[in-house]
């Protein structure tokens, strides 16, 4: 795929004197002394300098021992969305829970309506500060819901604004629709008529304008039971597109289990999930995105069960889930030391968590999340001394340089 010449190998751009965790295999792949070349964006090496071939790069950057893991995945968030809900935060404070509030018309329907009152431009606008503040501890992918329109319009709208995202910024961006999230206020209780608008004409909708990877549900007493979910999967599957789910954040309705029977790239949140949900999961492959974010802001307590994930194999992601109302969190570094203090993970969970796994939860595992020859030269340059730094600290960004797809 790539010239060699008289066993040199050509390069546009070369890391060199840096020591690498590639996340290669299952561990964080640790290569103390090793270098990174990239062409046309893509990684064409990465390893230790002692198994380099001879590099002929027509620029040359020098780490100085500084750590390279690959740019960071933000597989779960809800950044697009009108308005914020700081003043939910005040109710919550004098004792107001998530549900009350979501239950007296709050919740994620107010956010609903400022992101409808909102323009494309405005969402767009209003998200980029967010989004630069992940970019600006070497996020090089995200994943970016709707579920804030509830309405085919808006919803369209938010879905482009985060399309226009990854075109203004140096950034991979894959969305999800995320139509079945709440009940919007003129469908007036009834679910299974705004489930059937959203299988027979949003979904579709979304589908042919092609601003959907794929598609997911808020599975919950507060939003929708796993029959209404399920017919939301089978619309989804008809069109061809992957899901995943909201299952188990508040209480267990056994939707990893649903989940899992669909082949789901991800089953996120997972507080409640019980072994069963876990087995399940485990024999279809799908990821646990873990969500410390939300479960430190709404001062959960259940812990998900860290610990039956290892015994099931089943791989563990970690991710922002920034949205206004439950986790208004723009930092993958906090979140990773959120999943070490609150979750018990440890630093190497927390690493692939936001790298590996993350972009297997994503379904674009063979184009990003490691350091491997074929990938997109996605980096995050680290001013560390050892890779539990990242983890370790809080509210402080180590980051020297990041690079996407190859600058
Ligand atoms: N679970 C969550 O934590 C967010 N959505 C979801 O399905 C909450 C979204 C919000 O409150 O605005
Ligand atoms: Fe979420």
């Amino acid at each position: 795929m790539y010239s060699h010449n008289k066993g040199r190998m050509q390069c546009d751009r070369l890391w060199k004197n840096a020591r690498l965790a590639t996340l290669t295999g299952e561990g964080l792949g640790i290569v103390e002394s090793g270098l990174v070349a990239a062409r046309d964006g893509r990684i064409v090496f990465a390893g230790a300098v002692a198994d380099a071939p001879t590099l002929d790069a027509a620029e040359a950057i020098d780490c100085a021992g500084r750590w390279i893991t690959p740019g960071l995945v933000d597989c779960h968030t809800h950044i697009v969305y009108g308005g914020n809900r700081a003043h939910e935060f005040e109710l919550r404070l004098a004792g107001a829970s998530y549900e009350e509030i979501a239950r007296a018309g709050g919740g994620i329907v107010s956010t609903m309506r400022a992101t409808r009152a909102a323009t494309e431009e405005a969402l767009v606008a209003s998200a980029l500060p967010r989004v630069d503040a992940l970019i600006g501890e070497g996020v090089t992918t995200m994943e970016i819901k709707s579920g804030y329109g509830l309405d085919l319009a808006t919803e369209l709208k938010s879905l482009r604004a985060a399309r226009r995202i990854g075109e203004v910024r140096p950034l991979s961006v894959t969305t999800t629709f995320l139509g079945a999230h709440a009940l919007p206020p003129e469908a007036i209780g009834d679910k299974d008529s705004y489930i059937a608008t959203v299988c027979d004409e949003m979904l579709p909708a979304v589908a042919k304008a092609g601003l959907a990877d794929a598609v997911d549900a808020f599975c919950e007493g507060i939003a929708f039971t796993p029959q209404q979910v399920e017919r939301v999967f089978e619309a989804a599957k008809a069109r061809g597109l992957r899901v995943k789910l909201h299952a188990e954040q508040l209480s267990n309705l056994h939707g990893a289990s649903l989940a899992a029977r669909y082949g789901a790239l991800s089953a996120d949140h997972l507080e409640h999930v019980d072994e069963q949900g876990v087995k399940a999961l485990s024999a279809s492959g799908t990821v646990a995105v873990l969500l410390p974010g939300a479960f430190y802001f709404v001062r959960e307590t259940h812990k998900p069960p860290v610990e039956l994930l290892r015994q099931h194999g089943v791989r563990i992601a970690l991710a922002s889930d920034s949205n206004p109302g439950t986790s208004p969190l723009t930092s993958l570094l906090l979140a990773m030391n959120m999943g070490a203090t609150l979750f018990r993970l440890t630093v190497d969970e927390c690493l692939a968590g936001v790298t590996r796994e993350a972009a297997r939860a994503l379904g674009c595992l063979d184009s990003v999340g490691t350091l491997e020859a074929g990938k997109w030269c996605d980096l995050a340059i680290w001013d560390i001394e050892r890779p539990a730094e990242l983890v370790y600290r809080m509210g402080f960004n180590p980051l020297h340089a990041r690079v996407w797809r190859g600058r």
